[in-house]
C-alpha cells in the first residue's frame, strides 16, 4: 500500500510527499506585484512534513494582456521577478518545493484590466458566458466578462514568446518549474475547444488544429527551461469558463500523446467540473481517464500523474495506489496551512470561509489556526 505521505520524484522536482497544494487564486497582489503577505501565506504550507510535498502558485499573468481578474499577480517584468523571490526564499526556507502556474486568461477577462483598455483577445470574437472579478471600493464583485476580439495569427508566436519569457522569469525568481495552465476554459482551452474556437486557419477546425497553440506553448516552455522543470494542467470536461466541446475524449486523448514527447515534470488534470461534481462530463459518454493516461504512456510520457478535483483522504489513499502518483488538492489548503499533518491524522479539518477568498489583507488567508496551535 502507497500513501500520500512518501516521496515522489517528478521531473526534476524531489518531493517528500505526494500531496500537492492546488493553485488558487486570491487576489492579493494589488499591481501585480507579490509581496512579504503572499510570501507568509505560500510559507506557512511549505514544510513538507506538515503541509504540501509542493506548492502550484496561483494562477500568474504572462502579460498585460493575460490579465484578466483583479490584484493577480504577474510575471512579465524586472519588477514582479524581484518581487516573487522573497516568495520562493520563504518556501525554500521551509524545505518547500514551489512552481509557478503560467496563465493568460484570453477572453476571460474585461476592458478594464486590458492595456489602454482595449478588447481581450480570444481565437474566436465569441464572448464567454462567465463573471471576472472587479474590486469596487476593496470588496469583491463579480462582471460580465467584455467581448473579445479573435486573434490575427500574426499575433500568436508573440503570445508563444510571452509564455517563454514568462516560463524563464519564473525561474530567475527561483521557481523550481512552471505549469502551464491550459485548464478552465482560458485562452489554451478557448483554442481547444470548438465551442470557443470558430476559426478557419491553422488554428482552428480539427483536433490538430486547435491543439496547435497548446503545441507551440509547450515546446517554446519546454524548449527554453527544459521538459524535466515544466507541468500542463488540463481540465477534460469542466464547464468553467463557458468551456464547451461535444467531443473531449478525441481532443485530450491527442493532446496527451503529444505531451508524453515531451518529458514533463508532471501532468495536472481536474476531474469534473473544476470545484463541483467530479462526476460531471461533456460528450456523449463518462469521460474515460484511464484512456487519458495511456494515451500519455503510449508516446512515452513518464511525468508524474497529479489529480484534482474534491478528494478526500480515502479517495486519495486509493488514487494513489491505482491511477496517480500526486493529488492537488484546493480549498482545503486554503483553509488548513497544516494540512499535511491534519491529512496524517484524519483531522479535524477548518472550514474555508468564502467570503475572504478573493480580496482583502490576512483575514481568511494568513490567519487559518494551524492544528497544534489551536
Ligand atoms: C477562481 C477565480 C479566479 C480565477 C481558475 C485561475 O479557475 C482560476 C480562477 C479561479 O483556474
Amino acid at each position: 500500500m502507497k500513501t500520500l505521505f512518501e516521496p515522489c520524484q517528478a521531473g526534476n522536482l524531489q518531493l517528500a510527499s505526494r500531496i500537492v497544494m492546488a493553485p488558487l487564486t486570491r487576489n492579493r497582489a494589488p499591481h501585480a506585484l507579490a509581496n512579504s503577505l503572499m510570501a507568509e501565506y505560500y510559507a506557512q504550507r511549505a514544510k513538507p512534513a506538515t503541509g504540501a510535498g509542493l506548492i502550484i502558485t496561483e494562477a500568474t499573468a504572462i502579460s498585460h494582456q493575460g490579465q484578466g481578474y483583479a490584484d493577480v499577480p504577474g510575471i512579465w517584468s524586472k519588477e514582479q521577478v524581484a518581487s516573487w523571490k522573497p516568495v520562493t526564499a520563504a518556501v525554500h526556507a521551509q524545505g518547500g518545493k514551489i512552481v509557478m502556474q503560467l496563465w493568460h486568461v484570453g477572453r476571460v477577462s474585461h476592458h478594464c484590466f486590458q492595456p489602454l483598455g482595449q478588447a481581450p483577445v480570444a481565437p474566436s470574437a465569441i464572448t464567454a458566458k462567465t463573471k471576472t472579478v472587479q474590486l469596487v471600493e476593496g470588496v469583491p464583485t463579480f462582471v460580465a466578462t467584455s467581448e473579445p476580439r479573435a486573434l490575427s495569427i500574426l499575433e500568436i508566436p508573440g503570445i508563444v514568446s510571452d509564455y517563454k519569457n514568462a516560463a524563464q522569469n519564473a525561474m530567475a525568481a527561483g521557481f523550481d518549474g512552471v505549469e502551464v495552465h491550459a485548464a478552465n476554459g482560458y485562452l489554451i482551452d478557448q483554442f481547444l475547444r470548438s465551442g470557443s474556437n470558430h476559426r478557419t486557419d491553422a488554428y482552428g477546425g480539427s483536433i490538430e488544429n486547435r491543439a496547435r497553440f497548446l503545441k507551440e506553448v509547450m515546446r517554446a516552455v519546454c524548449d527554453e527551461i527544459g521538459g524535466q522543470n515544466c507541468s500542463i494542467r488540463i481540465s477534460p470536461v469542466t464547464p468553467a469558463n463557458d468551456a464547451a466541446d461535444p467531443e473531449p475524449q478525441a481532443l485530450f486523448e491527442h493532446v496527451a500523446e503529444f505531451l508524453g514527447t515531451l518529458n514533463l515534470a508532471y501532468v495536472h488534470t481536474i476531474e469534473g467540473s473544476t470545484g463541483a461534481a467530479r462526476d460531471f462530463y461533456q460528450g456523449a459518454q463518462a469521460f474515460d481517464y484511464a484512456a487519458l493516461k495511456a494515451a500519455y504512456s503510449r508516446s512515452g510520457g513518464t511525468g508524474a500523474w497529479m489529480l484534482n478535483n474534491a478528494y478526500s483522504l480515502e479517495l486519495a489513499n486509493q488514487a494513489i495506489n491505482h491511477d496517480a502518483d500526486l493529488i492537488a488538492f484546493g480549498r482545503p489548503f486554503i483553509a488548513n496551512p497544516d494540512l499535511g499533518l491534519r491529512l496524517q491524522q484524519n483531522g479535524p479539518f477548518n472550514e474555508a470561509d468564502r467570503t475572504t477568498f478573493y480580496g482583502g489583507l490576512e483575514k481568511g488567508y494568513t490567519d487559518y489556526p494551524f492544528l497544534n496551535a489551536s
